[in-house]
C-alpha cells in the first residue's frame, strides 16, 4: 500500500517496520513527530527523555540489552549527547541502534546551522541521508542493518524540508526481531583505558569496511544523463538538481560518511565537469579534493550558509530564473509574537520595566527579546541561562547579583538548567533565577516533560515538583507566583534580588493554547474612557492595535488576560458586562 507521508512521520514507519522495540527522544524542530509518531505504534515503547544525552544513553543501553532501538533529535540536540556517541562507536551495540539527526540549514527554528556530518566524521560512525518520505522509511530500515552488520550505532541524518515534507512511501509488514542475549563482554562494554584502547583499532577497521561497502551500496546510486557536467549531491540537493536539470548526470551519495572514493573517482572521469551540491558545509568537496579529485564547483558557487533551493542553484551556475507571480504590494513582516494570554508576557514586561539584565534560554520566553519588550540579553543554548548568570555573577560582584536574573523553561530547566543550579548553590553564587513554569515543552509544540504529569504515549506519570526539587539541590529561597499578577510578581522579584543568598521564582501558570486551559471573554475598550496614552501597548499583545488616537481589542484574539486592564490607569479596557 502507498500512503502521503511526512518525513519524519516515514522514519517511525522505518521504525515500526523495522522491528524496532524502544525510542527515547528529547523534542527538537524539525525532528519532533518521529517520536510522537512512533508512539501512536503500540510495539514500540516510545518516551520523552530530559534531554538528547539521557535519550541518546537510554537507547544504548536498549541496544545493549538485544533490542533494536531508537533515538533523535535535533542538530544542537547531537551536541549535548555527543559524549555517549562517541564511546559508543567503541562498544558498538548489541541490538541496532539509529540515531536520526535533523539539521536545520536556514534556521527555521534554530539558533546556529551546523552540519551534523561532522558529527559522523569526528566519532568514526556511518551516516544515511535521506532526500524523501520513501527514502526517510528505506533508510531507517537499513540504518538497521547497517547498525547491526558493522556493529555500531548508525546516524540518519535529515533536514527540515526532508522532514517537514510530505511525498508518497510504500508500506510493509513489521518485521519482529527478538531480543539478543546480553552476553558480559567488559572488553567490549568496559570503557576503559586497558579496554578502549584495544577497541580503537576495531574503529578503525570497521571504518575501511564501510568505505568498502559504500563503493558498491545501492543507495550511493550514479545516474548518467548529459556529460557535460556531473553532479555529486546527497539529500535535498538531488531533488532540486533534478527539478533545474532532469537530464544531468548525477552521482547520488545515499551515504554520506564515510565517504567512497573510487565510486567518485569513476564518475568523475565519465563527466566534463564536476559539480559537488550540498548543503551546508562543504563536506563531499573536501573529501574529493583530499582524493586528488577534480572539483569544478562546490562551496566557490554556492557558499556555506542557508538553504539550497532550485533557484539558489540556477543563480549560481548563471541560469535565467523561471519568472514568479509577484505582489505589487510588499506583503507585510509577520514577526513570530508571544501569543495573547501568553504567561510569559507580564514577566518580561515587569523585567524590562525594573532594568534588570536578563540572562536567557531557549523557548517560547526567548521571543522576550523582541520588541516592545525587549527583556533578554543573552540566549546561548539550553540550560545556559543558569550557568551563565553563575559566571557573570561572579565576575561582576554583588551589584550585579541586585540587578540580573536567569530565564528558562520547565523543559528547558529539567533539560539542563538543574546543574546550573547545582553550580550556584555549591560554589556559594548568589544569583536569582527564574523558571517560567507553564506546564508544558512549549516552542516545539506541547510536548510532555518530566514535570507535567503525563507520558509521550499520553499516561499519567508522576509529576517532578520545581520547588522539591530546587530546595533539594539546597536552594532556600524558593518561591511560586502567578505572572498574571503584576504587582506581585514585581515585589516578589525585587526581594530575591535584594536577597544574599541564591533563590528561585517559579512563575506558574499554565500555556493559554493547552486543550485544559479555557479562555475568558474577549476585553473591550471604552472608547470614551481611553485617553490614548498607549501605555497598554507596552506589552506588546498581538490582540492590541491602536487607530483613531484609541486602543483597539481584536475579539478574536483576546483572550481575556486581563494584563492590559493591569496597564490602563484609567479603567479603560474592561469585561464586557462591566462596561
Ligand atoms: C539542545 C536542544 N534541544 C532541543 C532544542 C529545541 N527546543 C527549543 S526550546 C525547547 C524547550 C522549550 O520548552 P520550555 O523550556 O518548557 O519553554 P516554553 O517554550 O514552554 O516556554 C526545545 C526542546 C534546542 N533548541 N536545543
Amino acid at each position: 500500500m502507498k500512503q502521503l507521508m511526512l518525513g519524519n512521520a516515514a522514519v517511525a514507519r522505518g521504525l515500526y517496520e523495522a522491528g524496532c522495540r524502544f525510542v527515547s527522544a528529547y523534542p527538537g524542530t524539525p525532528s519532533t513527530e518521529i517520536p510522537e509518531c512512533a508512539a501512536t505504534y503500540k510495539e514500540i515503547y516510545a518516551e520523552w527523555a530530559p534531554n538528547e544525552k539521557v535519550a541518546y544513553e537510554a537507547a544504548l543501553g536498549a541496544a545493549f540489552g538485544g533490542a533494536r532501538s531508537f533515538c533523535s533529535m535535533k542538530h544542537v540536540g547531537l551536541n549535548v549527547a555527543a559524549d555517549p556517541l562517541f564511546t559508543s562507536s567503541y562498544t558498538g551495540v548489541n541490538g541496532g541502534m539509529v540515531v536520526a539527526v535533523a539539521d536545520d540549514p536556514a534556521m527555521h527554528s534554530s539558533q546556529n546551522e551546523q552540519d551534523s556530518r561532522h558529527y559522523a566524521i569526528a566519532a568514526k560512525l556511518p551516516m544515511l541521508e535521506p532526500s524523501d518520505s520513501a527514502e526517510c522509511l528505506e533508510f531507517t530500515k537499513l540504518a538497521f542493518e547497517l547498525s547491526e552488520r558493522f556493529d555500531c550505532p548508525c546516524l540518519l541524518r535529515t533536514c527540515t524540508r526532508v522532514a517537514h515534507s510530505q511525498s508518497l512511501v510504500e508500506l510493509s509488514d513489521r518485521v519482529e526481531h527478538m531480543l539478543k542475549p546480553f552476553e558480559r563482554n567488559p572488553v567490549k562494554y568496559v570503557m576503559m583505558p586497558a579496554n578502549a584502547i584495544k577497541r580503537h583499532p576495531a574503529v578503525e577497521q570497521r571504518t575501511a569496511d564501510l568505505v568498502e561497502y559504500a563503493e558498491s551500496a545501492a543507495i550511493n546510486r550514479v545516474e548518467m544523463g548529459d556529460t557535460e557536467v556531473g553532479y555529486v549531491t546527497s539529500g535535498t540537493g538531488y531533488q532540486y538538481l533534478r527539478e533545474c536539470f532532469p537530464n544531468a548526470s548525477i552521482l547520488k551519495l545515499g551515504m554520506v560518511n564515510p565517504l567512497p572514493v573510487k565510486l567518485i573517482a569513476d564518475f568523475a572521469a565519465r563527466v566534463k565537469k564536476l559539480i559537488v551540491v550540498e548543503e551546508l558545509d562543504g563536506i563531499i568537496e573536501t573529501h574529493l579534493r583530499a582524493n586528488g579529485i577534480r572539483v569544478d564547483g562546490g562551496k566557490d558557487i554556492f557558499g556555506p550558509c542557508g538553504e539550497l533551493s532550485q533557484n539558489r542553484i540556477r543563480a549560481a551556475l548563471g541560469m535565467k530564473l523561471p519568472e514568479f507571480v509577484s505582489f505589487d504590494e510588499p506583503v507585510p513582516q509577520r514577526p513570530p509574537a508571544l501569543c495573547p494570554g501568553c504567561p510569559h508576557r507580564g514577566l518580561f514586561f515587569t523585567l524590562s520595566k525594573l532594568g534588570v539584565t536578563v540572562m536567557g534560554d531557549i523557548g517560547c520566553y526567548t521571543l522576550g527579546a523582541l520588541p516592545p519588550l525587549k527583556a533578554l540579553d543573552t540566549t546561548v543554548c539550553m540550560g545556559a541561562s543558569i550557568s551563565g548568570i553563575h559566571g557573570f555573577n561572579t565576575v561582576r560582584g554583588a551589584e550585579s547579583a541586585k540587578n540580573t536574573v536567569a530565564v528558562i523553561g520547565d523543559s528547558t530547566f529539567m533539560h539542563s538548567g538543574i546543574t546550573g543550579l547545582v553550580d550556584i548553590v555549591y560554589n556559594k553564587g548568589v544569583s536569582t533565577v527564574m523558571i517560567l513554569d507553564n506546564s508544558i515543552t512549549g516552542m516545539t509544540g506541547h510536548q510532555q516533560n518530566p514535570t507535567t504529569g503525563k507520558t509521550l504515549k499520553g499516561e499519567d506519570a508522576p509529576a517532578v515538583s520545581l520547588e522539591k526539587l530546587c530546595g533539594a539541590v539546597g536552594v532556600k529561597r524558593v518561591r511560586v507566583c502567578d505572572p498574571y499578577a503584576l504587582d506581585e510578581l514585581k515585589a516578589i522579584v525585587s526581594e530575591e534580588l535584594a536577597a544574599d543568598e541564591p533563590s528561585v521564582i517559579i512563575a506558574r501558570r499554565p500555556c493559554m493554547l493547552l486543550p485544559e486551559v479555557k479562555a475568558a471573554p474577549a476585553l473591550v475598550v471604552d472608547k470614551d474612557k481611553c485617553v490614548g496614552c498607549k501605555l497598554c501597548m507596552q506589552i506588546g499583545c498581538p490582540a492590541l492595535s491602536f487607530g483613531d488616537k484609541k486602543a483597539h481589542v481584536d475579539p478574536t484574539l483576546c483572550v481575556g488576560c486581563e494584563l492590559c486592564t493591569q496597564m490602563c490607569r484609567v479603567g479603560a479596557i474592561c469585561k464586557r458586562e462591566a462596561k
